[in-house]
């Protein structure tokens, strides 16, 4: 679809770099013009020639509409005033080059305007040929269906929203390290979750074999105890809730990749923290669509070899000559490609948008509501070398679950109970019910000076349940040993005997739910002169968290795929549990959050740009904490049937009276100081220095982790945009004064430890387009995450690399088009280096790589049919241990829990689009 939509936008050619004009030029400066009278576009493309300005607009803008003949001596003003005479349309300077063509309302910022390029300008000139009514369908530029001649080389073109507050930078133009992705870059990666599209992020760690959701994104070397910590996720410019990760929360629980994404923005360090609250190592932006000019919609169905059938819809519409509507949404049903035995995923999202554009703006109304429930993905126990690890007795580590029907059956402890859990359903996984609604304002007073709003509401809760993996497997005989009972096993469902000389283990099934609300307002002023654009923002959040906690939990169970309960005299109760609840919470966080920002974007020359931020953060917690204790006195374990020889109820969590309340306040002034050269129009660099803070949030507070977290970015890269050839180089550095994390064991206790650290590295990313059907697209990061510092305990850890993090991490995918444009082939092979799993280093998680591949083929106009398969060589790559067991672990044992890819899997779509 995307392609359609990019046909439809229209750029004009510049004749800048052809011409190699006088950047001297300005608006009042005469020159001669000689334009015929023609189509509005054909002349504004004219225009662009003889002025050397770039001209922007939607191609709906140019249809239908004739400009005068222009024959003399004006200044460009002049030209452009004669040109738009009775079109109804104005024209807006966006910057010294660039010239934006909008009907009365401001072009829409979040759309993907198409601008004129610089870089390809012979594409661009036959982009400009009157576009084949109704939409391009043709076979051009080895573009098969809706390929667009205008789309240029790795998206250097596009227009980017995200670390911005000008409406029409460009990818090539921007002066922070950006990667993006269309529409039709997702749908040919068929990403299985947010996180898996974003690993082709360079700089970007991502974990993504959680499944669904609980992806893990290590930004540029930062070390954090998994989630999105420092990474801003985001839906059209606001996250949908203002933190980024909190135990048991990602924001990826609440953002799903479907139809309805019309693109994806990640920043990298720069000015994310400028302009979103803690986004210190970057932010990811899911724009979704708007309505264009024309109805549109499309359909899609898929089917996988794992029982997974989803439905994505999406559709578009004018209504009126002024609103506007988009719809769409997806549904799935997934047994997963490790199949618990019963439906893994099941559910979906819709979502709405209205939009209106009036006399000087434009309003939108969005809104979504996400019911999806998804496994939670956790380490499995593989032995053998870890460099060609196998999974136990025979089983096949690609599809091995430790989650099961039979597990699901015991329920939850009675201590559950004290926290509203007990009737909680391990079969329910991660399920997100929310609500989230808004709206965005844009209002321009004049050509200086506009305002935008964007106001966020969200509703909803996260009940969490898994299966947390414990210590590794050991033998029956040991595991009664240790306890001191004899090893009379039984399996717990039919009563069979289970021989002690097999392997049993004891891992938890942890509960927690969270209730979120909050409400967010983001206002902008924005000022455009000659050469700065200047921004004041302020942002504001009121929120608040409700946590019911219930850790612990453990059953004993065989060592199998979809595992069976066990039961053992004197250690298990009824249901197979050998100990409940080891740590139960309540909590009500009440926050309120005030940021103030500035930006100023100064365009010193046409090749020249500085850009300077500086934001403000403040945040107050106040709370109320009731924390469960496993004692009744010093020295008094709990124990719920006064019988010390029932052990699975004693020393259990109960919290009782226990209530203490939390108070705190922070604050932060961050900046950012950035520039961009352009040697020529197809070479340039950029930099920034950006020192920035993530305040502490909820789980900081209740662990006493008072402290904010400061970041020092440093980041100095090259582009080139060449015929053939995209590539962004970018040195970085990141500097962590005091980084504290927080690590849940799997007795429910948390550790926290604290480290300075240190990264440098270089991101190599971009596209070789060696001939019109061969792209091959690249992103490779080498870089040394260290630890300059540990305190406490662990000091012994400095000078090691940053856990969990690679060295080295590499991406390439090229894709061929054949049948005259109608089908593309393409593989993505991926390469992650060597990792650890604890700061001690000695857990070793090896090199792994991993290859997937896909076909896509357009039927018509109307119909592509796809197959994509995941993880083909089936390599089973390490990507994870196990946190709750791994902090100061000396070593990995025979047997081992870890994370490893999911196994090979194969997908099927068929997509219908209209018109
Ligand atoms: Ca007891």
């Amino acid at each position: 679809m995307l392609r359609a939509i990019i046909a439809s936008l229209l750029a004009v050619a510049s004749a800048g770099a052809l011409a190699q004009t006088n950047p001297t030029s300005t608006d009042q400066t005469r020159q001669e013009f000689n334009i015929a009278a023609q189509p509005l576009s054909q002349a504004l493309r004219e225009y662009a020639q003889q002025s050397g300005d770039q001209v922007v607009f939607y191609s709906e803008i140019g249809k239908g509409r004739e400009a005068p003949a222009l024959s003399g001596s004006y200044t460009r003003q002049e030209a452009l005033q004669r040109l738009l005479e009775n079109t109804g349309l104005k024209y807006r300077r966006v910057n010294a080059k660039t010239i934006a063509i909008s009907t009365d309302a401001p072009a829409r910022p979040e759309a993907s305007m198409q601008r004129t390029s610089m870089a390809a300008p012979m594409r661009l000139a036959q982009a400009t040929e009157p576009a084949p009514a109704p939409l391009p369908q043709t076979q051009e530029q080895g573009g098969g269906g809706e390929q667009a001649p205008a789309d240029s080389l790795f998206g250097v073109e596009e227009v980017i929203v995200t670390g911005t507050a000008v409406a029409e930078r460009t990818k090539f133009d921007s002066s922070v390290a950006i990667s993006t992705f269309n529409a039709e870059d997702i749908a040919q990666q068929a990403p299985s979750s947010s996180a898996d599209l974003i690993s082709a992020v360079p700089g970007f760690w991502v974990e993504s074999t959680a499944g669904t959701t609980q992806g893990n994104v290590f930004a540029r070397g930062i070390i954090q105890d998994g989630g999105y910590r420092y990474v801003g996720l985001m839906e059209d410019g606001i996250p949908i809730y203002p933190v980024f990760e909190l135990s048991f929360y990602n924001p990826d629980q609440f953002v799903r990749v479907d139809d309805t994404i019309e693109r994806v923005e990640a920043l990298r360090g720069g000015t994310a923290p400028i302009f979103t609250a803690g986004a210190v190592g970057g932010t990811v932006n899911f724009v979704t669509q708007t309505a264009k000019d024309s109805a549109r919609g499309s359909v899609k169905l898929g089917v996988s070899d794992y029982g997974m059938y989803r439905g994505d819809v999406a559709w578009s519409a004018p209504l009126g000559d002024d609103w506007g509507i988009a719809l769409g949404g997806y549904y799935r049903t997934s047994d997963g490609v490790r199949d618990p035995g019963y439906t893994a995923d099941e559910g979906g999202q819709f979502r709405v948008k209205l939009d209106r554009s009036f006399d000087n703006g434009s309003i939108e109304f969005f809104g979504k509501y996400i019911d999806d429930r998804s496994l939670f993905v956790v380490p499995i126990p593989l032995t053998g070398d870890p460099s060609d690890p196998r999974g136990v007795n025979g089983a096949d580590a690609g599809t091995y679950s430790l989650h099961s029907e039979d597990l699901a059956r015991a329920g939850l402890p009675v201590t559950a109970a004290e926290v509203g859990l007990r009737g909680s359903n391990l079969e329910d996984g991660i399920h997100p019910q929310l609500a989230t609604i808004g709206g965005k304002l844009n209002w321009q007073f004049n050509d200086t000076v506009s305002v935008t709003n964007l106001l966020r509401y969200t509703d909803g809760e996260v009940r969490f349940d898994g299966i947390f993996p414990g210590d590794p497997p050991e033998t029956g005989a040991v595991f009664a040993a240790d306890l001191g009972v004899a090893a009379n096993y039984t399996v717990l469902s039919t009563g069979a005997p289970y021989a002690a000389n097999q392997l049993v283990q004891n891992h938890g099934h942890w509960v927690v739910n969270k209730e979120f609300d909050a409400i967010q307002d983001d206002l902008r002023l924005n000022l455009n002169f000659d050469t700065h654009a200047v921004t004041f923002g302020l942002y504001v959040a009121d929120y608040s968290m409700q946590d019911a906690w219930s850790l612990g939990n453990s059953i004993l169970m065989d060592v199998s795929d979809q595992p069976r309960r066990l039961a053992l005299p004197g250690v298990t109760d009824a249901n197979g549990f050998t100990k409940y609840s080891t740590f139960n919470l309540l909590t009500d966080y009440d926050a309120m959050a005030y940021s103030l920002y500035a930006a100023d974007e100064w365009q010193v020359t046409d090749a020249l740009r500085f850009d300077f931020g500086v934001r403000y953060d403040t945040q107050d917690i106040e709370g109320t904490v009731r924390a469960g204790s496993q004692e009744v006195a010093p020295g008094v374990p709990t124990d719920l049937d006064g019988n010390p020889a029932t052990t699975y109820d004693r020393g259990v969590s109960l919290i009782g009276a226990n209530r203490s309340t939390v108070d705190e306040d922070f604050d932060n002034t961050g900046f950012s100081i950035g520039i961009n050269y352009e040697f020529t129009p197809r070479h340039g660099m950029f930099g920034h220095y950006t020192d920035s803070a993530k305040l502490p949030h909820f789980d900081d507070v209740r662990n006493g982790v008072l402290q904010k977290d400061q970041v020092t970015n440093i980041e100095l890269g090259y582009k080139a945009s060449l015929e053939t050839l995209v590539v962004f180089a970018t040195l970085f550095q990141t500097e962590f004064d005091n980084v504290p994390f927080q690590d849940i064991l799997a007795n429910g206790q948390t550790i926290v430890r604290r480290a300075e650290t240190r990264t440098r590295g270089v991101e190599l990313e971009g596209e070789f387009q060696p001939s019109d059907a061969l792209g091959i697209r690249f992103s490779i990061t080498q870089q040394d995450p260290t630890y300059e510092g540990f305190t406490g305990s662990a000091a012994g850890n400095t000078g090691n690399v940053i856990r969990r993090i690679p060295k080295t991490m590499a991406r390439i995918t090229p894709t061929y088009t054949f049948m005259d444009g109608a089908a593309r082939a393409y593989f993505t092979y991926t390469y992650a280096g060597k990792r650890f799993a604890n700061d001690e280093n000695s857990i070793e998680l090896p090199k792994y790589t991993k290859l997937d591949a896909g076909v896509m083929f357009d039927v018509g106009a109307n119909w592509t049919f796809q197959v994509t398969g995941d993880n083909l060589t089936d390599e089973i790559g390490l990507t994870e241990g196990n946190p709750r067991t791994d902090v100061g672990s000396g070593g990995i044992g025979n047997i081992y829990m870890v994370r490893p890819l999911f196994g090979r899997s194969f997908m099927g779509s068929v997509t219908y689009r209209w018109p």
